[in-house]
Order: C-alpha cells, then structure tokens, then sequence
C-alpha cells in the first residue's frame, strides 16, 4: 500500500470518527431535572403522615387553641409506622412537623405549644426525632412539612411571625436533617385562635412569606433539598388531591408568575406546561382515607389495595411521584385497616409486575442515531436506565417494535424517557401484532420519567411502540411488558 494512500485512508478513518463524536450525545431539550429531582423521580412513591392534636379532637384544622394536655398516643411507635411503609414500597415519609393549629411534635424553643407541654412521654417525647431516626435506621428518606399558616401564633400575619417560622426551620433543619423534601402547603389565612384574639386575618400570599429568602435560609443549611409548593421551585402541586396526575404531565411549568395558594390553576398545575421554563414535576398528594387526619368513624372508609393501585397508576403511572398519607390513630399506631390496605397494594404491585416480558427482548427500529450501537433499540429493553434509543436530531417521530419469544398475554406497557436530557415525547401510539397485522392498542401524549398504560389484555408476540410527535429527537430509555 503507497504511503500517500494509508493517509488517505486515515483521514477518511478519522473524519469518520469525528463525525460520529459529533452525534454522539443528544443535546438537552428545555429544562432538565437537577441531580435531586432526578433522584425524586426514582423514588416513585412517598408516604406522607398527618398527625396532631388533631388526631384527639377529631378535626381536619385545628383551630389553634388545642391545649397540649391533649396529645397522648399511649403506644407510640414510630418503627410501626416506618416499618409498614416500607413494607409497602414507600421510599421517603413527610411528616406534619406542625399544622395548620401550630401544635408542634417536637420540642421547640420557640413556643411552649408543643409535645413538651403535652403527657406524652411525660413532655419528654419528641414525634420528629422518633420518626426520622426511624426512617435512617430503615433507609426511608426524610422530609418536612411544616405550615405557613399558624392558628395558634398571636403575631401570625405581622413580620415577627415570618422569623418565628424562620427560626422553626433552622431549628427543624438542624436537629433532624438530611430532609430530601420540604412541604409548603397553600392554605393561608382565615380564621383561628391567634394567641387569644379569635379573628380572621388573611394576609398576601405572594409576598407575605417572602419566599426567596425563606428557602436561600434552608438551602444553607441543606443544598440538596427539594420545595414543594403548588408553584415549585422543586416540586409542584399535582392539582387535586384525588390522586390523579393529567394524562397530559408535563415535568415544566413556568413557575414566575405563579404562587403558593393563587388560586384557578389546578389545570395548569395538573398537566405542566409544554413550554415551560423550568423543571417542576407534580407530586400525587392523596390520603388512604377521606380526611387527612385519623378519624375513628373514618375506619370503614380506608382506601381498598385495588382502589391504592389504581391511585399509583394515575400517579406513578402518569410520570409523577406518589405522596400517599397514611394518618396513624390516637394510640400512636397505623391502624390495622390501613396496614390491611397497605399490604393489600403492594402483593397487587408484585403480582401485576412479576416478570417483566420484554427484558432482553428482541428489538428493531426504523431508525437510530448515526447507526451506532450506544442509541440503538435494544437499549430499551436491557434493565438499564442509562441507555436508550436515540434518532438521529432531525427526526422526531419513529418507530420501535419489541418482539417476544412467543406469544403471551399483555395487560401493561411501561414507557420510560431518559429525562436527563429533557422531556420530548408529545404524542405516540402502541399496536400489537395479531392474525399477521398491526392492530391498534393504545394511544397517548406524554411520557417522561414513566408511563404505565393498563391495556385490554392482548395475546401477541409483538408490539410497536409508534412515536408521533416530540420536540427533539425522543429518547427512550426502557420499556416493559408485563
Ligand atoms: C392542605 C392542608 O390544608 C390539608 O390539611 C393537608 O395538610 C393537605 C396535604 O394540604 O393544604
């Protein structure tokens, strides 16, 4: 071989190469997730646990002139509580740190209307501290809630108020950390007790609690911490509290002109924003009963494991994450319905998705990215989140069939983004392959983190996943047959 034509060939070997570096990594879409956003949308489902003074007096708000001498769970036990919800698959647990009454469950220097006041433990117990040292020992994440809007505090309403808040969350911050998750409800103002005055005082919920100073404070003392409010900046409200995310779900909303509370965008909130300017999932905040606190004539009315199954599709399944509260009872125990229910949900979870049909499937592709092997189908179905089926930047919409090694009954599809780079899906379609034709199966919009679609049980040994819009190039990281 002449000299001058190994040089050639070199370059030609080279130009080659850099033009496939060149296509190598999609680039982001929009907004993307931050590390711990990404690590929220893993954890797919959370419990949540109302409990106060409330759980005595029968209410859902406290009025706020509870006394303390009320509060005694006789059988307390934090590791109950924990110990179920992770039985039931829950990730991370928020806890009512304190309500809307202002009854505090752990000992706070700042107001004497708190467990310490209380014959629990003999004013010794301390209901945080019990339950996110639980949480550590079983490896459940930790959050807080903890109300803006205080019914007992006689300043509440005046600047005063905000730095008592302030200093709670330093406080709460401080002694109970790492919290992955920080919830501010929007129920502001209205009436209460308010240190003796028993008035109505309605303050601005856009400026009063001046927000960015508020969470630059918690951020100090806990970089990684998501907000949730109805307007975010790490979490958004879903909307309802039925446990329904939209079917549209888009992960970005633009978030400046909304507020904790404003009232009128449940839809806005329910389905996201195509266009939004930032990354905000909605979070599936719902109760096993109807009241988010216990109540005993509410014992009947536990959510069944059919009906908290179909909660997790409409959530999980519709690419948000599950905030399930389950309230315990005046002993200080999660009554045996709920843990009948709990448990219930989780054997239909590991029933329905016992063995995952498509793992190592067979795949084909109209097309994918450069041809090169890093973004071809199979990386959909090989259990690995960190690869996917890319197409090449100009081509938005393709095909993807997955094929089995006979034919088997169908009863779920689970569609996965790689969100990493932004959230592209609009619009797709499934068929499956029946009497040697493509039959129609299921239709959508978004998918994101996760789709979960409950199909008509089919036979088939072949299905087509069928992308119909997106606002890049789509990037499917997995898919799932069950
Ligand atoms: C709302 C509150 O008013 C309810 O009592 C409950 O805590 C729910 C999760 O958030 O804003």
């Amino acid at each position: 071989m002449s000299r001058h034509f190994l040089a050639i060939l070199c370059m030609l070997f080279f130009a080659n190469c850099s033009k496939k570096a060149e296509v190598i990594a999609p680039a982001s879409v929009g907004p993307v997730p931050s590390e711990s956003q990404l690590a929220w949308h893993q954890m797919e489902t959370n419990a949540f646990i109302h409990f106060t003074t409330n759980t005595f007096t029968d209410k859902e708000w406290g009025y706020g002139d509870e006394s303390p001498g009320i509060f005694n769970p006789t059988t307390f036990d934090a590791n109950q509580w924990i110990g179920a919800l992770k039985e039931a698959g829950f990730k991370g647990v928020i806890l009512t740190c304190k309500h809307h009454d202002g009854f505090c469950l752990w000992p706070s220097a700042y107001t004497e209307h708190s467990v310490k006041n209380s014959p629990f433990m003999s004013g010794k117990g301390d209901v945080v501290k019990a339950v996110s040292d639980a949480c550590r020992r079983e490896g459940l994440k930790f959050g807080i809630y903890l109300s803006p809007w205080d019914r007992n505090r006689g300043d509440y309403g005046t600047p005063s108020y905000i730095e008592y808040y302030r200093n709670q969350l330093k406080e709460l911050f401080k002694a109970y950390g790492p919290v992955f998750e920080m919830w501010f409800d929007g129920a502001n103002g209205g009436d209460g007790f308010y240190g003796g005055k028993r008035e109505t005082r309605k303050i601005n919920g856009a400026t009063y609690y001046d927000w960015p100073t508020t969470l630059g404070l918690v951020k100090e003392l806990e970089p990684e911490v998501l907000f949730f409010s109805d307007a975010g900046p790490g979490v958004r409200w879903v909307g309802n509290e039925k446990g329904l995310a939209g079917e549209t779900n888009w992960n970005t909303i633009s978030a400046d002109t909304l507020f904790a509370g404003k009232p009128g965008i449940e839809k806005l909130l329910n389905e996201g924003d195509e266009n939004g300017t930032g990354w905000i999932p909605a979070e599936v905040d719902v109760s096993i009963r109807p009241g988010w606190f216990y109540h005993a004539r509410e014992d009947s009315l536990v959510k069944t494991a059919e009906h908290l199954f179909e909660i997790y599709l409409s959530s999980v399944g519709r690419g948000s994450t599950l905030l399930l509260n389950v309230p315990p009872d005046r002993r200080g125990l999660i009554h045996e319905n709920d843990l009948r229910a709990l448990k219930g949900y989780r054997a239909i979870l590991n029933r329905e998705f016992k063995t995952n049909l498509a793992m190592k499937a067979k795949t084909s592709g109209t097309s994918f990215r450069a041809d090169l092997d890093n973004f071809s189908p199979a990386n959909t179905t090989d259990g690995n989140g960190e690869t996917y089926w890319a197409t090449d930047d100009d081509v938005t919409t393709g095909s993807l069939e997955v094929e089995l090694s006979r034919k088997q009954p169908l009863k779920y599809i689970v569609l996965q983004e790689y969100i990493k780079l932004g959230q592209r899906v609009k619009s797709f379609s499934v068929e499956y392959w029946s009497d040697n034709s493509w039959k129609p199966l299921v239709k959508g919009t978004t998918i994101g983190y996760k789709r979960i679609l409950k199909i008509d049980p089919v036979e088939t040994e072949k299905i087509r996943l069928n992308i119909a819009s997106a606002k890049a190039c789509p990037l499917i990281s997995n898919i799932e047959l069950y």
